[in-house]
């Protein structure tokens, strides 16, 4: 004679796994992606920290999200968005940067995009210098 229990009945089994019942004891059929005797254990990708440069890791079902600071892109963030994308630097070079980009001008050009030339500056300066030196006079 012996009693038969239903190791099952108190629902032991997490996350969606299936209870079987044996004699003295009970095993869990557990979802895809999760382990342990209970189904407990779901891997926690993110604990290698993969995502660069400060980019937040979120957790999902046995993979990871990067959410990437604006300046990066990739599955691991590990690519800087190329910021010249676009951008005109008309007589100058573009230089990629972080978020940003700075344009290189060549001797005779100035300005954010290179596309004032330096002798209209260096023209307005001396007149502006002279106003000045008149009205001190
Ligand atoms: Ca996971
Ligand atoms: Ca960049």
């Amino acid at each position: 004679m012996f009693t038969v229990i239903n190791e099952c009945q108190s629902n032991p089994c997490l996350n969606g796994g299936v209870c079987i019942d044996s004699i003295d004891m009970y095993y869990c059929q557990c979802r895809f992606n999760y382990a342990g005797i209970n189904c407990e254990y779901e891997d926690y990708e993110c604990a290698s920290t993969p995502c660069m440069n400060e980019g937040t890791c979120v957790d999902g079902i046995q993979t990871f999200f990067c959410y990437c600071q604006e300046s990066f892109t990739g599955r691991f963030c590990e690519r800087d968005v190329n910021d010249c994308e676009g951008v005109d630097c008309g007589a100058g070079v573009c230089i990629d940067g972080f978020g940003s980009y700075t344009c290189a001008c060549s001797d005779r050009v100035a300005g954010t995009h290179c596309d004032r030339s330096k002798l209209t500056t260096i023209s307005q300066y001396n007149s502006t210098k002279s106003d000045f030196i008149v009205s001190l006079k």
